[in-house]
């Protein structure tokens, strides 16, 4: 039995699932992963430009880069992953897709049962009067940084920066979710942030079990009970023969 008949075999007999995402999901889909060899833009990494620092000192660099990721997003279509995770939300009864991006592609893809952990690149926030707005935009280079409608304060982009804490409430559901299923898939993501690396480990911990879907191994693969190394979109392919 290949190691996707296995896969397939235990998450047909399950009755709760959680799906942790991250990155690597959305790569089929055109999108550059933070660690991959496209993952820099003017040869900046994420950890230096998702920081509430960066955006102090310079908000029009920051904007710069998420308007240039909303660019890419906007020409991006959800690929078979995201429409094979929609479909499990569909076959198990207690289903909770906790995902590490911002993109939107999950929720376009049809994704109901969604925990965006990381926020939405397609959110603003005003740094003034906490206004939230979604809007699937560009921004024109002489609005950036873009203002608030309602008191000229500056906006950010409503995701989560390195040095800041994930949304309690969201977390303790994510938490209270993976302490009663009965097994985690973690697909496409390196899985060496944090809180959201730690999500695994809590459905371990209490017997639950780890599925991998991943190019190549992580350090969630030695807890990991099947793994299964390749193309996320591809392999949703052959688990549904979507
Ligand atoms: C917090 C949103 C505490 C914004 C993101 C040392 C110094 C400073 C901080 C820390 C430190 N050590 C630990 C920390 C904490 C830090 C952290 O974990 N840092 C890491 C880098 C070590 N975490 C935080 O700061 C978090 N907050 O801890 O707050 C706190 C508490 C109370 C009060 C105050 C503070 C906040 C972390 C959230 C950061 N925000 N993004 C944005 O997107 O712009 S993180 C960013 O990384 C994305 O969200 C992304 O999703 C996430 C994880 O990356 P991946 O998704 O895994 O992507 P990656 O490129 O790494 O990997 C892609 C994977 O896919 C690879 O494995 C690849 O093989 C695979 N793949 C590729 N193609 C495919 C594929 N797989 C299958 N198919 C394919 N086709
Ligand atoms: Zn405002």
């Amino acid at each position: 039995m290949t190691e996707i008949d296995k896969l397939k075999k235990e998450i047909f007999s399950l009755n709760s699932l959680c799906v942790l995402t991250g990155a690597g999901v959305s790569q089929e889909s055109g999108i550059p992963t933070f660690r991959g060899k496209d993952g820099l833009w003017r040869n900046y990494d994420a950890t230096q430009l998702a920081t509430p620092y960066a955006f102090q000192n310079n908000p029009k660099l920051v904007w710069e880069w998420y308007n240039w990721r909303r660019e890419i997003i906007l020409k991006a279509k959800p690929n078979p992953a995201h429409y094979g995770i929609k479909k499990l939300e569909e076959i198990i009864s207690d289903f909770l897709l906790v995902t590490q991006n911002v993109d939107d592609l999950h929720r376009e893809a049809g994704s109901n049962k969604i925990l965006e952990i990381h926020g939405n690149i397609f959110r603003t926030r005003c740094t003034k009067c906490n206004k939230k707005e979604f809007e699937k935009k560009i921004f024109k280079n002489e609005e950036l940084p873009p203002r608030c409608k309602n008191c000229n304060g500056l906006l950010r982009p409503d995701v989560v920066w390195f040095g800041e804490p994930i949304d309690e409430k969201i977390f303790a559901s994510v938490l209270e979710f993976a302490l009663k299923c009965e097994a985690i898939l973690v697909v496409g993501t390196s899985a060496v942030v944090y809180p959201a690396a730690s999500i695994p480990y809590y459905v371990k911990e209490k017997g639950g079990k780890v599925f991998e879907i991943n190019l190549e191994p992580t350090q969630i693969s030695e807890i990991s009970d099947i793994s299964i190394f390749g193309k996320a979109g591809e392999i949703f392919e052959k688990l549904f023969i979507l």
